[in-house]
């Protein structure tokens, strides 16, 4: 079958921001898909091209719409309809080694939409046509599974107008079916709506921020992780549910010290701070816990780990950036032990899923991500279902684009 035409156009994203939708046609199918967009991005990530002009506040992506509309839409025009070559058609087209040419938000629209619309045609699950993708790329067949979803239950950060200097402070329950962690996650998170009330009072601690999460007036990851302990203890879900963090630490970095908590921190006392938190909340996972180039930081912390033996998960998202070049130096240097999978850093399906394939053949969790700007578009519930991915990364159960990837999930159990 031929692609007979591209089309694309800005639609909003849940900042309020214009974000590229494309659509893909067929002479009788059609598909689309929305990418999202980050606040707190990686220095390495592909790039996201945006006008820069003074229309919606220099976010127009209308040069990233032109770009679909002309260049791609042109090249793909009566070319077969096949994921790979679509693919590298697009990497080819833009030339360039970060999609600056093209911009990773219209060449990744284009891929995905792709994916949709060939499970379409052949009238299959979007899951499942990537887990053919995926057995065609790795060799191995997975039965399907569903991922543990960790849940961003307050925000902080570039997420949310408070102190927090941590970006997100995650629930990870560990039930045996995604409905039950769902379920979980909404009585942990109405739980929490309730400890925040009676512990600070003030209403407006109950805001919530990008991810839906809450963002109470609060400063010290602390307060964040004992007002989720308490939620947890009262909502009946300790045993079976344990916290996580997404430190985003290249936010509080400059010049090999971390600015936290009023202090600047070296980075062998941030690793004492985390040492001392992993100790006293339990926690099971911590993301970018050092800034992204900082390697020395993050080799010295896996070492100290081994060397007490303690199992956390420890995961790379601006360190990695989905980039099969990081993932690959991170793995020789020992630096995380999973990854963040992301879509739009790297620009394609393909590259994202041989991101993926690197880190799980070095034994790495491959963790599927949200950005904190999304949509209704729920294309990574299907992504982590068809990859076998160990966990989705979702934000609270609260606003349509979060709930969104929850709802497909459901669904998608629901059909296994
Ligand atoms: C992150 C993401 C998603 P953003 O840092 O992991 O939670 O945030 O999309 O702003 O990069
Ligand atoms: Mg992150």
């Amino acid at each position: 079958m031929l692609i007979e035409k591209v089309f694309a156009r800005w639609v909003l994203d849940s900042r309020g921001n214009p974000t590229i939708q494309t659509f893909v046609k067929t002479k009788t199918f059609q598909a689309s898909a929305i990418v999202p967009s980050g606040a707190s991005k990686g220095l390495h990530e592909a790039l996201e091209l945006r006008d820069n002009g003074k229309a919606f506040h220099g976010l127009g992506v209308s040069k990233a719409v032109k770009n679909v509309n002309t260049i791609i839409a042109k090249k793909l025009k009566n070319t077969p309809l096949e994921q790979k070559m679509v693919d590298e058609a697009l990497i080819k087209l833009d030339g360039t080694p970060n999609k600056s040419f093209l911009g990773a938000n219209a060449v990744l629209s284009v891929s995905l939409a792709v994916a949709r619309l060939i499970a379409s045609i052949k009238n299959q699950p979007l899951y499942e046509h990537i887990s053919n993708l995926w057995k065609d790329l790795t060799g191995h067949v997975h039965k399907h599974s569903m991922p543990k979803p960790m849940a961003n239950l307050i925000n902080g950060g570039k997420h949310a107008p408070n102190d927090l200097v941590f970006q997100e402070f995650l629930i990870i329950p560990n039930y045996n079916s995604f409905e039950k962690n769902a379920q979980a996650v909404i009585e942990v998170y109405q739980e929490l709506k309730n400890v925040i009330k009676e512990k600070l009072g003030v209403k407006c601690n109950l805001c919530i921020g990008d991810e839906g999460g809450f963002a109470p007036n609060i400063q010290a990851p602390e307060q964040a992780l004992d007002l989720l302990q308490i939620a947890l203890q009262d909502s009946g879900h300790k045993k079976k549910v344990s916290l996580g963090l997404d430190v985003a630490a290249s936010e509080f970095y400059n010049n090999k010290k971390y600015f936290l908590n009023n202090n600047l921190m070296s980075c062998e006392q941030l690793i004492n701070y985390y040492l001392d938190l992993i100790q006293d909340y339990d926690l099971a996972s911590i993301e970018d816990p050092f800034e992204q180039d900082h390697f020395s930081a993050w080799s010295l912390f896996m070492q100290l780990l081994n060397k007490k033996n303690k199992k956390l998960q420890v995961v790379g998202d601006d360190l990695l950036v989905t980039n099969p070049k990081r993932i690959n130096l991170a793995i020789s240097y020992g630096l995380a032990n999973a990854l963040l999978l992301k879509p739009n850093q790297i620009g394609t399906l393909t590259e994202a899923l041989q991101a993926a394939f690197i880190a799980k053949k070095a034994g790495w969790n491959v963790i599927v991500s949200h950005r904190s700007g999304d949509s209704e578009d729920a294309f990574i519930a299907d992504l982590a279902v068809g990859i076998g991915a160990s966990q989705i990364k979702l934000g609270a159960p609260c606003r349509g684009e979060r709930t969104a990837k929850y709802n497909r999930l459901l669904n998608i159990e629901q059909e296994l």
